[in-house]
């Protein structure tokens, strides 16, 4: 259980974190409604593009919110080995990296009391940097339905994600599709 000192101080490096974040893509006029700056992840961007790189959490969420890395590792850390197919093979990994549903529920979603089951009617859409997309449902990871371990991981084998930030992770999927690397951005709708 958190104070509400502590939470208000949370709060105000929350605030910090996303003033220098607006200040730091200020070049970017739209930057408001286009989300994070979009590094591709062919090429990367080395070190310095990767400190720029935020992630969006928008839609129907109280407080959009960019998440740098800094604010990612705040949250509490979640490990998963998974093993899926791609066009290069059967990959196994150990992915390190927040919750999903902790990501969202910084932004605190805008579920509706007085609708049965309101959470169960949501998805969450990923994006990636080159525009990739895939959706999972929120009935997938909540904890009172599939409570599936679905993650942002910001580390693959010990190493940050190769490519941007974070990478969704969705257990139990047989295929990669739904593991979108480079995020730059999470969006709850339905
Ligand atoms: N941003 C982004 N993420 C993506 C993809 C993509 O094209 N763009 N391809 C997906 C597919 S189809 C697979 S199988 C896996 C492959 O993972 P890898 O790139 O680590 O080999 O990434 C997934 N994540
Ligand atoms: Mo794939």
């Amino acid at each position: 259980m958190r104070s509400t000192t502590s939470r208000s101080r949370r709060l105000a490096v929350l605030a910090a974190a996303v003033f220098t974040a607006v200040a730091l893509t200020a070049g970017t006029a739209s930057g408001a409604s286009s989300g994070a700056p979009n590094i591709d992840r062919r090429t990367g961007g080395g070190a310095a593009a990767k400190q720029r790189t935020v992630l969006l959490v928008d839609g129907a969420v109280r407080h959009r919110v960019r998440l740098s890395a800094t604010d990612l590792a705040a949250l509490p850390e979640q490990t998963v080995t998974v093993t899926f197919e791609s066009g290069t093979g059967t990959q196994t990994h150990t992915y390190t990296g927040p919750l999903l549903l902790d990501v969202l529920n910084r932004a605190q979603p805008k579920f509706d009391p007085t609708v049965k089951n309101d959470q169960l009617r949501y998805v969450v859409t990923a994006t990636g940097s080159d525009r990739y997309q895939a959706t999972v449902a929120w009935g997938e990871f909540d904890p009172g339905f599939e409570h599936k371990s679905v993650l942002v991981a910001v580390t693959e084998d010990g190493q940050p994600t190769a490519d941007g930030l974070a990478r969704l992770v969705v257990p139990g999927d047989v295929k990669g599709g739904r593991y979108v690397s480079d995020l730059i951005r999470l969006r709850l709708h339905r």
